[in-house]
């Protein structure tokens, strides 16, 4: 954990098409807005790869109005703690429209910005906290253990997480290079660690832990503006053109 403020980029995945158990209630509530997921990550210069994007199927989520036109979807914790960053219109004021559980989330279509695919779904991952971040994580298996690991089980067991097989068939994309584990770090750790299922949870941080370090220190962009360039310096580039584009924002907490 890290000891002073942790600052986020907050990245702004758009609502494409609702789930099924989704739609009927949020639709008509949301009329004329436009609603977006927002996902908090750390690692902003990997979000060409996503490949999905996850919620906690226990966790209590909220759409709350940020301004005339747009609605956030997040923790009702995360949406209070926007208000008093300059995130809406109204410093402090949040409105929700409506709250939801995550598992009925699942199936939802959105856009993935910067995303080599431009939509992806929202899919459950047992290990989103509540408390931390926004409780949306947006999945991106090529540099991530968890997000890797979880997607692998997924995919295995998509009748026993009732998802259709094709809302977690895209296909992961090499971001970065390391020159230790290649052009897929994540997926390289999982199998050299042997990590067999999301439970797996100390290998899982320890892969975690290398994954970060050599891409951090080691890694080289694979894609983007900035390919060719040492993720050290990349990484800050990447999060200022999707700030600049309007598609992220910045989150502490
Ligand atoms: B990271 P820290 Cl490619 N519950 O983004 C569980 N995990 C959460 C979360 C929550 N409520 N909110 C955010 N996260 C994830 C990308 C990424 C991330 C990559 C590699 C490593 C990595 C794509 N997922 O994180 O505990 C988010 O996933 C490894 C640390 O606040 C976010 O960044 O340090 C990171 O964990 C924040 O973790």
């Amino acid at each position: 954990e890290a000891l002073g403020p942790q600052e986020y980029t907050a990245l702004k995945m758009e609502v494409v098409q609702w789930g099924a158990e989704a739609a009927p209630e949020v639709d008509a509530k949301t009329q004329g807005k436009k609603v977006f997921f927002i996902a908090a990550t750390l690692r902003p210069e990997t979000m060409y790869g996503q490949t999905n994007c996850y919620v906690g199927p226990n966790i209590e989520y909220g759409l709350f109005t940020i301004n005339d036109k747009d609605v956030y979807l997040c923790t009702e914790r995360a949406a209070r703690n926007m208000a008093f960053q300059g995130t809406t219109q109204e410093r402090g004021k949040v409105e929700c429209l409506a709250k939801i559980k995550g598992n009925k989330l699942i199936g939802t279509k959105i856009n993935a910005p910067f995303a080599h695919h431009g939509q992806v779904y929202i899919l459950p991952m047992e290990s989103v906290l509540p408390g931390k971040g926004t409780g949306v994580v947006t999945s991106v298996p090529s540099d991530s253990p968890d997000d890797y690991a979880n997607l692998m089980e997924l995919r295995k067991k998509a009748e026993y997480y009732k998802i259709d097989p094709q809302w977690a068939a895209l296909e992961i994309i090499p971001v970065i290079n390391t020159p230790k584990y290649g052009d897929v770090t994540a997926e390289t750790l999982v199998k050299q660690l042997k990590i067999q299922s999301p439970k797996d949870a100390v290998k899982l941080a320890e892969a975690k832990e290398i994954a970060y370090k050599e891409g951090f220190y080691n890694g080289k962009m694979l894609v983007g503006s900035f390919k060719g360039m040492d993720v050290q310096e990349a990484k800050n580039k990447v999060r200022d053109e999707m700030i600049a584009a309007g598609l992220a924002f910045p989150y502490a907490e």
